[in-house]
């Protein structure tokens, strides 16, 4: 399987896109971090059906991301930290549950999308620290136990579960980042790992300076 066209998933565009997304001034730009998001949502898509509730999920996140990105007020969901100032002060952060007619606030959407970042960050390390004999679903349940599963209600942990079955061995998921030699796939393993520390770490404190880790 040839899986290194232009529009197929590539791992260039994924870490350019994880580190355009941090200014020098240490900003997370929404519109490079969605980026990366669409990238890891083809990756999946060359994984196959099983995994289609999982990209479908994380496209609907995207999707409420972008109407606010390029709404009414565009001007304010230019970074993460104009979004969480701009979402403060009009009220609108949802800290309640919400009646579920209503658009889910930016800040309450992107902390599903960081949280899963975190899932992808572990599941990364584990993938470049392990060999052949490893198994990746393994790797993929014990990153997701770790991240992941507390912030999930029974029936998704179940369906997750299931779909941590269906994932290809590590040669397979080489193969879709197009790196064949053992050690070029570590090294850009762990420079995405790298970039997604960065960006994790920015947006964690500005959650967690604003009280907003556990949004409903
Ligand atoms: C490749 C295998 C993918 C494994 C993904 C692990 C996470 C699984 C989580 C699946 C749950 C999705 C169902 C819905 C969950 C929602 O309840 C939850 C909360 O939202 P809400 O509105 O109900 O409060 N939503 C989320 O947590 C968002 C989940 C997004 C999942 C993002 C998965 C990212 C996967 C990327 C695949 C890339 C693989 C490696 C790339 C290698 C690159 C060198």
């Amino acid at each position: 399987i040839k899986h290194c066209d232009g529009k197929d998933f590539q791992v260039r565009r994924l870490l350019a896109a994880f580190r355009h997304c941090v200014t020098p001034e240490g900003q997370v730009l929404l519109k490079d971090y969605l980026e990366g998001w669409k990238e890891l949502i083809k990756f999946m898509d060359a994984l196959g059906t099983v995994f289609g509730f999982i990209s479908q999920e994380t496209i609907t996140k995207i999707n409420i991301m972008q109407s606010y990105r390029t709404g009414k007020h565009s001007d304010e969901y230019h970074t993460l930290e104009s979004m969480v100032k701009y979402e403060l002060q009009d009220n609108v952060v949802n800290f309640k549950e919400l009646p579920s007619n209503r658009t889910p606030s930016g800040c309450r959407t992107l902390l599903r999308l960081h949280r899963a970042l975190k899932w992808l960050e572990l599941f990364l390390y584990k993938l470049a620290t392990s060999t052949d004999q490893d198994s990746t679903s393994d790797m993929c349940a014990d990153a997701y136990e770790e991240a992941l599963a507390r912030h999930h209600s029974w029936f998704i942990r179940q369906a997750a579960s299931i779909a941590f079955l269906a994932l290809p061995p590590r040669r397979t998921l080489f193969d879709i980042v197009c790196v064949q030699e053992e050690q070029e796939a570590q090294m850009v393993l762990m420079t995405t790992v790298k970039a997604l520390v960065r960006v994790y770490n920015i947006t964690q404190e500005v959650y967690t300076a604003h009280g907003m880790l556990d949004l409903p």
